[in-house]
């Protein structure tokens, strides 16, 4: 399972190249982009499950550095600061990593192009 078998490969090249300067990375715009946000949460949960790279049932800060190279590998690892902000943002019990709560944060992101929720500063 990987990724390109969810999201288009041109919608994942789009948000890549649009997030190529470092620090320009904001987790909404990306997945507008690569389209994520129409997905449905059955395939969510899919990618949460290819980002929990060792299985943990978790997205620890380690693994959120490589997010954009699960999308493509020769993509740039996310700076500390993207990591940190991501990671505050989609860390919704605060224990430093992105659990359940985290992939409901996936799921409002969904809600956001609906019901303008507010993830600004995500
Ligand atoms: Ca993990």
């Amino acid at each position: 399972m990987s990724l390109s078998s969810i999201l288009s490969a041109d919608a994942i090249d789009k948000a890549i190249k649009d997030c190529q300067a470092p620090d320009s990375f904001c987790p909404k715009k990306f997945f507008q982009i690569c389209g994520l946000t129409q997905k449905s949460p059955q395939d969510i949960k899919k990618v949460f499950g290819i980002l929990d790279n060792d299985a943990s049932g978790y997205i620890e800060d380690e693994e959120l550095k490589f997010f954009l190279q699960r999308f493509t590998p020769s993509a740039r690892v996310l700076t500390d600061k993207e990591t940190k902000a991501f990671l505050v943002a989609a860390d919704g019990d605060s224990d430093g990593r992105i659990g359940a709560a985290g992939r409901n944060i996936f799921l409002c992101v969904k809600r956001t192009a609906k019901n303008k929720y507010d993830l600004e500063g995500v």
